[in-house]
């Protein structure tokens, strides 16, 4: 097994998604946050990454937690959700971060509302997943993989 990068993968999950698995499956299938995060995890070890995986509905937090990768994590994995199409906040974060960002959704956004189709974070992203369903983060950890290693 490849060592284990020195600081973890922050996966950050923004408002809603911890109801993941619970409503409207037939959108966003039937896999738990809680699920997604043991993926993660399993998925991270084989990549000798760690993840750090977290949920908030707070915008503030996922700020807080942007500026607190810029020291403690490799990378930054964020499905922003909601705050996908609103938030420069968060969008500044990223930038100011100087990490590797790979954005991710479980849905295809450009196939849904055209509210949903413009995306602040996408500016600071190095790679954006959408619409694979959670194996979307299975995708982005790989990639992470590659970009914490040096690669373009
Ligand atoms: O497809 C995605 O991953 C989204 O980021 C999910 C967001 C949505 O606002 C974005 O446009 C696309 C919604 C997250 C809410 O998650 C729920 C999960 C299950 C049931 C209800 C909401």
């Amino acid at each position: 097994m490849a060592p284990t990068a020195a600081l973890p993968v922050f996966v950050l999950n923004g408002p809603n998604l911890n109801l993941l698995g619970q409503r409207e499956p037939e959108k966003y299938g039937s896999t738990s946050l809680e699920e997604v995060r043991r993926m993660c995890e399993g998925v991270a070890e084989g990549l000798g990454l760690a993840v750090d995986f977290r949920q908030s509905n707070h915008e503030g937090t996922l700020v807080d937690w942007i500026q607190e990768a810029r020291t403690a994590a490799s990378g930054i994995i964020l499905n922003p959700a909601g705050y996908t199409t609103t938030s420069v906040a968060i969008l500044d974060a990223l930038l100011a971060a100087e990490r590797p960002v790979v954005e991710v959704h479980v849905t295809n956004i450009h196939q849904r509302e055209e509210f949903r189709q413009h995306s602040y974070v996408s500016k600071a992203a190095r790679a954006v997943i959408a619409g694979a369903g959670v194996q979307g983060y299975d995708l982005a950890l790989q990639h992470m993989a590659r970009l914490v290693a040096g690669a373009r």
